[in-house]
């Protein structure tokens, strides 16, 4: 990607809507809002100062209407000099302004590419400018705070404070390289790598919780016909999605939708009941549920209050450590049913029990905080530096990794140009989370997820 010219995009959504906002960064961005701007006041655009004119093509005449700010290096998002543009929000307005400043001489961006260039301008590391996206398309409140945790830079500082410990020992080994008589001392070498190993673990301890909170959990209701797993899941989204009748085999298809549990993103899937049947619709639909089942991150198999044993056993049939085994239409019983005795005896291999009714809210909620706890896991402990993606994770091993082959190095008292070695390699993979290091590859991988314009 070039990074020495002008570039533009539409920064909203496309379609009709009241307003548009288009964005132009590069070093000609100034000169190129000169040539498509007219100010309804004349004067010189200042930087940080809205102005109110039209926007006109190359023959001058008016294209749109727009209300304009220019921005000036580095004071910007991309640290470039900057201008922001609000016209109206049509598909072909927004053409007509962009064709306008395309033939003024700007380029149109790739996706993510202002963020790119805010990351190799230096103004935020990899770690803040995916958190840039993480922010956008939140669909939970967890989820939405730890975005803005990580756009604040909780993990790049954790990083870089395990990177500075590093930094610290690998000095102190280079330094021994020149003086070799004085000989590695274990406590003063020792003490630092220790110190990086256990902050790298608790943040390895954390990933799985916070990448949960990030991608959100299939959770997938299933169970025999009539268990009440539509119900439960109309209840759980707070509106009637699927339909509920009192007949056996009303679900055939699995319906997916969307939902916020405790805070939770989750797609919640109900299926078609469990049970044999000779209808060829009923069949496939079956076929479906064992398949949602498979790829749940959590199952919650239902059971009717009014159920047998029988039935109780086939609930926990698939996977006892990922079930939830809810058993419902509580409400008919004056106190606890004795199948929910039942299951706390015998379904002690199961993640949790619980007994609920549509019919009481508190049992709702109790389902969906359970069912938030059970995909999420033990919690993050401290101030928000957590490891949301995979790629972070991967290397934070690595570098644990390496630091193990340096501390078991400085027990056997290895010589210090190869203890710096493994520190070294320790430092590498740290680069890779914040993009010290990092190739085109990895920046295409990352910034083509992004949208046009951010
Ligand atoms: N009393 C009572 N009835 C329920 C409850 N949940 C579901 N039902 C009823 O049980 C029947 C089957 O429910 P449905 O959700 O369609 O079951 P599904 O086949 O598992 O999807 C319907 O008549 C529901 O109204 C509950 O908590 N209490
Ligand atoms: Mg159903």
């Amino acid at each position: 990607m070039l990074n020495d010219d002008t570039i533009v995009a539409v920064a909203t959504a496309p379609g009709a809507a009241a307003l548009a906002v288009i964005r132009v960064s590069g070093a000609a961005a100034h000169a190129i809002m000169a040539a498509v701007f007219r100010p309804r006041r004349a004067g010189r655009l200042r930087p940080m100062r809205l102005r109110y004119g039209w926007i006109v093509d190359a023959h001058g005449t008016v294209v749109d209407e727009a209300m304009v700010v220019v921005m000036r290096a580095p004071h910007s998002y991309t640290t470039e000099d900057m201008a922001e543009i609000s016209c109206h929000g049509g598909t072909l307005v927004v053409q007509r302004v962009i064709g306008c400043l395309l033939a003024a001489g700007a380029r149109a961006a790739q996706p993510g590419e202002f963020t790119l260039r805010a990351f190799l301008n230096g103004r935020i590391d990899l770690t803040r400018a995916e958190a840039v996206m993480d922010v956008v398309s939140a669909r939970s409140e967890r989820a939405l705070m730890l975005a803005r945790q990580q756009l604040r830079g909780a993990l790049g500082d954790a990083i870089g404070h395990l990177r500075d410990e590093l930094l610290g020992a690998l000095a102190y080994c280079t330094a021994l390289v020149d003086f070799p008589e004085d000989g590695v001392d274990a406590v003063e070498l020792g003490e630092p790598l220790r110190r990086a190993r256990a902050a790298a673990q608790r943040l390895l301890d954390g990933a799985a919780h916070a990448m949960r909170i990030r991608e959100g959990a299939r959770i997938v209701l299933c169970g025999r016909p009539n268990a009440g797993k539509s119900s439960l899941l109309n209840a759980l989204l707070g509106h009637d999605r699927a339909i509920v009748t009192p007949y056996a085999g009303t679900t055939r298809d699995t319906i997916e939708e969307h939902a916020s549990l405790d805070g939770l993103a989750v797609t919640l899937v109900d299926t078609a009941g469990i049970a044999p049947t000779t209808d060829p619709i009923e069949t496939l639909g079956i076929e479906r549920s064992h398949q949602a089942i498979a790829g749940a991150d959590l199952i919650v198999a239902l059971v009717d209050a009014n159920g047998t044993p029988a039935a109780l056993h086939e609930a926990l049939a698939h996977d006892p450590a990922r079930t939830l085994l809810v058993v419902t239409k509580c409400d008919r019983w004056p106190e606890t049913p004795p199948l929910v005795a039942l299951a706390r005896e015998h379904a002690t291999a199961c993640a949790g029990i619980l007994a609920v009714s549509i019919h009481q809210p508190a049992s709702l909620a109790a389902c969906a905080t359970t069912i938030a706890a059970l995909v999420l896991g033990a919690p993050t402990d401290d101030a928000g530096a957590a490891l949301t993606r995979p790629r972070h994770r991967d290397a934070l091993r690595r570098a644990a990794a390496a630091l193990d082959v340096a501390l078991t190095g400085v027990a056997e008292q290895r010589s210090p140009d190869l203890l710096a070695l493994d520190v070294h390699d320790a430092l590498l993979a740290l680069d890779e989370i914040t993009g010290e290091r990092v190739d085109d590859e990895l920046l295409d991988a990352i910034f083509s997820r992004f949208c046009i314009g951010k």
